[in-house]
C-alpha cells in the first residue's frame, strides 16, 4: 500500500512539473489578441535613473504578461549601439521595433532602413526630430510618452505660485525681488532635455524677475547631478540661488546631497523642483528637502504591446495618445505615496 502511495506521489509530481513546463511552453504558443506569437525588438538607451529602469521593467513585464518574444538591447547611452540593435532587428526580420531615441537628431537614415523592411515602428517615451520636410508619423508607427513641454511648464507654474506664498524667505530679508534660477538639464539634445527647456523658458519668461544665473547637464544621473551642484556651491554666486529646477529627479537628488554638504538646506533656503515622482523623489519630500515633482509616467509597457498587436492586426490607432500625468508636492506626498508603483 505504502509503495502504492508513493508511486502515486511521485507520479502526480511528474504530471504537474510537465503541466508547467507545458503552460511555459504553451505560452510560446500566440501573443494575445493574436494568432501568433510576435516578435519584439526594443532599443532601450541605458539604466541611468530610478525612471529608466521602471520603464525597462515595465516593458519587460508587458512582454511576458502579452506572450511577446521581446529581443531587448541596452544602448549604455549610446546612439551608434541603438544603430547597430536596431539593424541587427532588421536582419532578424522582427514584426515590430521598439526604441527610446536616446537623442532627437540623427535617425533619419534608420528610419528609412525600416521603413524599406516594412517593419513598424513604435517610438517609446523620447521623441526624434527628422530632416526639415519630414513628418515623423511617415517614418514611425506611433508615440508612445509624456508631453515634455506641458511636464516643465507645470514646474515653472508651481514655482512661481509657491514663491508667491511661503518660498521665497529671502524676499522678506533683504528685499531683493528678482529670483535667481539654478537649472540641471537632463541629457543634451534628448527629447527630454529639449521639451523641458523649452517649457520652462516659454512659462518663466512670463515673470521678469526670474533670472537664470546656472544651467548645465547632468546628464538625468544623480552622480552628475551632485557634481554640477557642488560646483555651484563652491561658486562665488552659491548664495544667490533661490530655485533649482533639476529636469529629472535623480539629478535633484544628487544636488540635495551636495547642498546639505555645503551647510545649506535644501528644500528651505533653495527651493527644488523636479520631474519624474519617482520613489527617491517621495522619500526627500518626506524629508522636506525636495519641494515638489511632476509626475512623468514610465509604466509604458502594457500600452506598448497594446499597440503593437493593434499595429500588426491592421486595427485603428491613435499615433500619440499622451500619458496622463500629476504632480506632487509636501501637501500630497504623504497620502500619495503608499500607492506609488515606481
Ligand atoms: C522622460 C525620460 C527621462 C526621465 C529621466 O520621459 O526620457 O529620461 O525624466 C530619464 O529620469 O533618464
Amino acid at each position: 500500500m505504502k509503495k502504492l502511495l508513493i508511486a502515486l506521489l511521485v507520479l502526480a509530481t511528474a504530471a504537474f512539473v510537465f503541466a508547467k513546463g507545458d503552460s511555459q511552453s504553451g505560452s510560446g504558443g500566440v501573443t494575445r489578441g493574436m494568432n501568433r506569437k510576435i516578435v519584439m525588438g526594443y532599443s532601450q538607451i541605458g539604466a541611468e535613473s530610478e525612471w529608466r529602469t521602471a520603464c525597462t521593467n515595465s516593458v519587460k513585464a508587458a512582454a511576458e504578461e502579452y506572450n511577446v518574444e521581446l529581443i531587448f538591447s541596452d544602448a549604455q547611452q549610446r546612439q551608434e549601439n541603438q544603430m547597430q540593435a536596431i539593424r541587427s532587428f532588421i536582419r532578424q526580420k522582427v514584426d515590430i521595433i521598439g526604441f527610446t531615441p536616446v537623442v532627437e537628431t540623427g535617425w533619419d537614415a534608420i528610419l528609412q532602413e525600416i521603413k524599406d523592411a516594412g517593419i513598424p515602428v513604435i517610438c517609446v517615451d523620447r521623441q526624434v526630430t527628422l530632416a526639415a520636410g519630414k513628418r515623423q508619423e511617415d517614418y514611425i508607427t506611433a508615440f508612445i510618452g509624456s508631453n515634455m513641454q506641458a511636464e516643465a511648464t507645470k514646474a515653472a507654474q508651481w514655482i512661481v505660485n509657491y514663491m508667491k506664498t511661503t518660498g521665497n524667505t529671502r524676499k522678506k530679508d533683504d528685499g531683493r525681488t528678482d529670483i535667481n534660477v539654478a537649472i540641471l538639464e537632463g541629457t543634451t539634445g534628448s527629447g527630454a532635455q529639449v521639451g523641458r527647456t523649452e517649457g520652462w523658458n516659454a512659462e518663466i519668461a512670463k515673470y521678469a524677475n526670474y533670472k537664470t544665473i546656472f544651467r548645465q547637464t547632468g546628464n538625468f544621473t544623480r552622480a552628475e547631478g551632485q557634481q554640477v551642484m557642488e560646483a555651484w556651491m563652491k561658486s562665488p554666486q552659491a548664495n544667490d540661488i533661490d530655485v533649482l529646477l533639476a529636469q529629472n529627479d535623480d539629478m535633484a537628488i544628487g544636488a540635495i546631497d551636495a547642498i546639505n554638504a555645503a551647510g545649506k538646506k535644501p528644500g528651505t533656503d533653495i527651493i527644488i523642483v523636479s520631474i519624474d515622482a519617482v520613489k527617491g523623489a517621495f522619500d526627500a519630500m518626506l524629508r522636506k528637502e525636495l519641494n515638489a515633482t511632476i509626475e512623468c509616467n514610465p509604466l509604458l509597457g502594457p500600452q506598448v504591446m497594446d499597440t503593437a498587436v493593434k499595429i500588426l492586426n491592421k486595427q485603428p490607432i491613435t499615433w500619440w495618445v499622451e500619458s496622463e500625468e500629476s504632480q506632487f508636492d509636501w501637501t500630497n506626498a504623504e497620502a500619495a505615496y503608499p500607492t506609488r508603483q515606481y
